[in-house]
């Protein structure tokens, strides 16, 4: 390549191409070999001229390269190869905003997002930055986050419908209400606050792994392996209510009252299978629902292809199932029971046919008027009777829907089934002509954060004091009026001996998911002491002492 002096001397040497090739590779400037005192003359009009269109054409290809390339390099490049091209200025502004995008994306990238005030401050740099919308966003997430309570929102999703829990947590994230920590926090704090469809759909969409749940969730082996194994339960056969006319064995009924999902099905199963374990015999069985407490008692079982038992589908509500059965004592004593598991919405059915309420399912007006059959009108001539009054453990802002316009609570459903059961005809009431004992049950009482039994006997009572007061008045008062639970009219002048309720708090055992659980036998067998200490045994029968001994028992 000839050097800036030589081409100057003999500019009229080369040709055009030649020439506009210097240009373009940076040896001479057009302008240079335009001014007089470098070239003299010779750098002619016509050759002017020919060499300004060359370069103007290769210009116009690099600056085109330069586009296409679009880099901080390309344009660069175009730059240093043209100083005073056409494109100079828009090449320079393209690498300017280049480089000033890469400041705004490493500023960001390395941003706290967490921070307010890093967020802040983005937006006060980049007003109308790439992220300013995302940054805004989050400010707005912050301040909602800021207003949001855990707590209250766990309350919120007790109530809601489980399935709609997933798609729930999914909109809250989204929102930037709570974070995915905060979703594990609220499966840490309560196993049973989402089902098994919904912690396998946070499992799948990576919300939550394996690991976070035990690790961090501390959720037991064999609940890990039921889910993975997708454990779902077994089908147990119902009992049309239709197939009952009146309860078959000579016995003592027990009743299990409570709302739909309130754990009574799970009670009963429980303190079935309870009764095997502890080596009760289980023999003459009668009635229409045998093989159904079969099945509901057969659940509880735990072996190695189910590491836990998968608890049943809610009763459906003209399901009336019966099973009559002596329970046989080590000792050779035996108790005749009948046990009763009705569905919670059989108190709906109960409460809609006292109130003239319509509902749209013919099942609810089947049930009550088996109900009125069965413990009313056609009830066993002989047999005594126990009543269980379930309560969920923290259910109490639970509300039952009946119909369009009416809400109530366990509590007023439960009161109500009272007020029906309580008739005035002495020989057609059931509390006085042949019940020995009513309860409340307080289910699902492994909820309770106790330490010891005495604590959790102690919170359950407060619990139902403080939420259930007006159900426990009414017990009291029919414990009163037909002399229940041991009560005894007082003599006139003398003080009165207030009935007594017991309020049992009960538990199947750990419960995981709301679907799996590992059965403790203490709750149950509490309830099955409280079954043989009231019940009507065949010795009790007998002897006219015992049963005197009994009824002032507690
Ligand atoms: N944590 C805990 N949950 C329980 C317990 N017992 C039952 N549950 C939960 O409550 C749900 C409903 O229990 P069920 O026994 O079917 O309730 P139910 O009262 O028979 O309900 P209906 O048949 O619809 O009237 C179960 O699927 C479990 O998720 C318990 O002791 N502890
Ligand atoms: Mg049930």
């Amino acid at each position: 390549m000839p050097t800036k002096e030589e081409i100057f001397d003999n500019i009229s040497d080369y040709p055009a191409e030649q020439i506009a090739g210097f240009i373009t590779s940076g040896i001479v400037t057009f302008d240079e070999l335009c001014e007089f005192k470098n070239t003299g003359g010779d750098f002619g009009n016509e050759l002017r001229e020919a060499v300004k269109q060359l370069v103007a054409g290769m210009e116009l290809k690099d600056w085109a390269k330069a586009e296409k390339g679009n880099s901080e390099e390309s344009y660069s490049e175009y730059i240093e190869k043209y100083p005073s091209g056409d494109h100079r200025v828009e090449a320079t502004i393209r690498i300017g905003k280049m480089r000033a995008a890469k400041a705004e994306e490493m500023f960001w990238n390395s941003l706290d997002k967490t921070s307010v005030e890093a967020v802040q401050r983005y937006i006060n740099d980049y007003p109308s930055g790439k992220y300013t919308t995302q940054a805004k966003k989050l400010l707005k997430a912050f301040e909602r986050r800021a207003q949001f309570d855990l707590h209250e929102y766990r309350n919120e999703l007790r109530m809601m419908k489980e399935n709609e829990h997933f798609a729930e947590l999914e909109s809250k994230v989204n929102e930037g209400y709570i974070t995915k920590d905060e979703i594990l926090k609220l499966i840490t704090e309560d196993h049973n606050l989402f089902n098994t469809d919904c912690i396998n759909d946070l499992l799948d969409h990576g919300y939550i792994t394996y690991d976070d749940l035990i690790q961090k969730a501390q959720i037991r082996e064999p609940f890990i392996h039921s889910l993975q194994k997708n454990l779902s339960n077994i089908d147990i056969p119902s009992v049309d209510c239709d197939a009952v006319e009146q309860i078959e064995k000579t016995s003592t009924e027990i009743y299990f009252w409570g709302v739909k999902n309130s754990g009574k099905s799970c009670a009963i199963g429980s303190i079935l299978n309870t009764a095997r374990r502890m080596g009760y015999g289980i023999t003459n069985k009668k009635g229409q629902g045998v093989a159904y407490f079969d099945a509901l008692s057969d659940l509880f079982n735990q072996h190695d292809s189910r590491p836990t038992s998968v608890l049943p589908n809610g009763t459906p509500t003209d399901s009336f199932a019966e099973m009559g059965f002596d329970m046989t004592m080590a000792n050779g004593r035996y108790y005749p029971l009948t046990f009763v598991d009705l569905a919670g919405e059989l108190l709906t059915a109960i409460y809609a046919e006292a109130h003239n309420v319509v509902l749209d399912d013919p099942a609810y007006d089947k049930a009550a008027k088996a109900f009125r059959r069965i413990l009313l009108e056609n009830h066993k001539e002989g047999n005594r009777k126990i009543h269980f009054f379930v309560i969920e453990y923290g259910a109490a802002g639970k509300k039952i829907k009946i119909g369009n316009d009416i809400e109530l609570g366990q509590d007023a459903l439960l009161e109500n089934v009272i007020d029906i059961l309580n008739v005035e005809d002495p020989m057609e009431n059931p509390f006085k002509r042949d019940t020995d004992a009513v309860y409340v049950v307080l289910t699902k009482a492994d909820r309770i954060k106790a330490t010891s039994a005495a604590e959790r006997k102690e919170k359950a009572n407060a619990y139902v004091l403080e939420h259930y007061k007006g159900l426990v008045t009414a017990i009291r008062n029919v414990c009163r009026e037909c002399e229940l639970n041991g009560y005894v009219k007082p003599i006139a002048g003398a003080e009165e001996v207030k009935p007594k309720i017991l309020v049992l708090p009960f538990s199947i055992g750990d419960v995981c998911f709301k679907s799996y659980c590992e059965l403790k036998e203490e709750g149950p067998a509490k309830v099955l002491n409280e079954i043989t200490s009231r019940a009507t045994s065949e010795e009790d029968d007998k002897s006219f002492f015992v049963k005197l001994k009994k009824n002032f028992r507690k």
